[in-house]
């Protein structure tokens, strides 16, 4: 769905007044303490967040699924709802596809859909994780890791798959979520499923355009409980390091145990190059994906204070590819997007508002106190004003997720098509 641009201009005049007085408040307090509210909003335009094409619809846990009407029965709708995304918000002007839920009829065709609605097509995923109704061998005891080399085969050659279509899109990268574990002590070698990981993400990478990159991504546990192969980022690390250069790790911030300290693993990659793609969403105990900043807003705060730090000083890591990896049981996909979209920002911008250099200062004296003052005091400024002035003027509203329910979107694509659609995805 396209928005008029008359709907977006009567929208953002409505209270255009007490928009500019609040920003100006802000500028003002900004520009005293040394800060660049242009600059800061410049960069902010470069952290385009990937939606990803399976999240389009209601998610399901394994009890059960409440759909809500309206989902986009194919590719081309989800292009359109992400579309309407990057329209309001201004900052998901990129899909992540995930093969087989959504293989591109007509790659030329979906490209330039896109195009249409000025997405880009950001990592590609692959399926390991269930068995396709056309599959040969099956993925129950494992795939990349499987200890039946025809098994590993198949595996390969599906991800080498992904990357041709992928390679036709114009994206750049590939994930890889490997699934594989066992749930009982002794059903696998782990050392042995480990190695031969390692020796199908090589064939997998050797199959990648030099311009691409290949991020692995962990998790502790899920769907197996006893062992996962690629259970943490150290795991991830290893085999990213052996693989080659353009592999890398993918954090997914609700893949690790409770109270991990997550902040310091992505400094920790960062100092090495070695961070290449990060999945966005929030949890109260394991990967539960609910909506990001919901539950620790701070983290997330924390994340970006790491990443900015990190990325100015380690350059030699490449650009972060980010996307919101979340599902969405009770509330509109749409609506849980835009308000995952808006945590993102205002963590962004508020860790921007930290003063390093004074940081770095307290630090060097262990003056402990006023290091978490700085800290504190970039966190608890209400830098919303800075949000919708950036989404104004880059042609969005100011405030995405008001528009979208007063503007009735929802029922809107229920109108036009139909109430009890299903989406693929999770
Ligand atoms: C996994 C993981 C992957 C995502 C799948 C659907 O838990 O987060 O990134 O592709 O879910
Ligand atoms: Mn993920
Ligand atoms: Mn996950």
């Amino acid at each position: 769905m396209k928005i008029h641009p008359d709907d977006i201009t009567t929208f953002n005049q409505a209270d255009e007044n007490q928009r500019a007085e609040d920003l100006d408040f802000l500028t003002r307090r900004l520009t005293s303490s040394g800060h660049d509210p242009d600059k800061i909003l410049d960069r902010l335009s470069d952290l385009q967040i990937a939606i990803p094409s399976w999240a389009l619809g209601s998610g399901g846990t394994r009890f059960g699924r409440f759909p809500i009407g309206g989902q986009p029965r194919n590719l081309d709708e989800k292009i359109e709802d992400v579309g309407l995304l990057h329209q309001l918000s201004q900052m998901a002007g990129n899909i992540s596809l995930h093969i087989p839920w959504d293989i591109p009829d007509d790659t030329e065709r979906i490209k330039a859909l896109a195009a249409e609605y000025h997405l880009t097509f950001d990592a590609m995923n692959s399926n390991t994780f269930q068995d396709q109704p056309d599959q040969k061998l099956s993925y129950k005891f494992g795939s990349l890791s499987h200890t039946d080399p025809f098994v590993r085969k198949q595996a390969v050659e599906h991800n080498k798959q992904v990357i041709d279509y992928g390679k036709s899109l114009g994206s750049k990268s590939m994930t890889v979520w490997l699934a594989d574990g066992s749930n009982h002590p002794g059903q696998t070698n782990l050392s042995s499923a480990l190695k031969r990981t390692g020796d199908s993400l090589a064939e997998i990478y050797a199959h990648m355009p030099a311009d691409w990159s290949l991020f692995i991504e962990y998790k502790p546990f899920e769907p197996y409980f006893y062992s996962t192969v690629i259970p943490d980022w150290g795991t991830s690390y290893l085999l990213a390091s052996e693989t080659g250069e353009r592999a890398y790790s993918l954090v997914d911030l609700g893949h690790h145990l409770p109270n991990t300290n997550i902040e310091q693993i992505v400094a920790t990659l960062i100092s090495r190059g070695k961070l290449g793609g990060f999945h966005f969403n929030d949890s109260k105990y394991a990967d539960d994906d609910i909506t990001v900043g919901s539950i620790k807003p701070y983290q997330l705060f924390l994340i970006f204070m790491e990443i900015i730090q990190g990325t100015a000083t380690s350059p030699h890591n490449p650009d972060i590819a980010y996307m919101i990896d979340a599902s969405h049981n009770l509330k509109d996909p749409l609506l849980d997007l835009l308000e995952s979209l808006d945590a993102i920002g205002l963590a962004f911008l508020k860790a921007s508002l930290i003063d390093f250099e004074a940081l770095s200062d307290a630090q060097n004296r262990n003056d402990i106190s006023r290091s978490s003052a700085i800290l504190q005091d970039a966190f608890h400024t209400d830098v919303r004003p800075l949000l919708r002035e950036y989404r104004v003027r880059k042609g969005g509203v100011h405030d995405p997720i008001r528009f979208y329910a007063e503007h009735n979107i929802r029922e809107q694509l229920i109108r036009n098509r139909g109430k009890n659609t299903l989406a693929t995805g999770l």
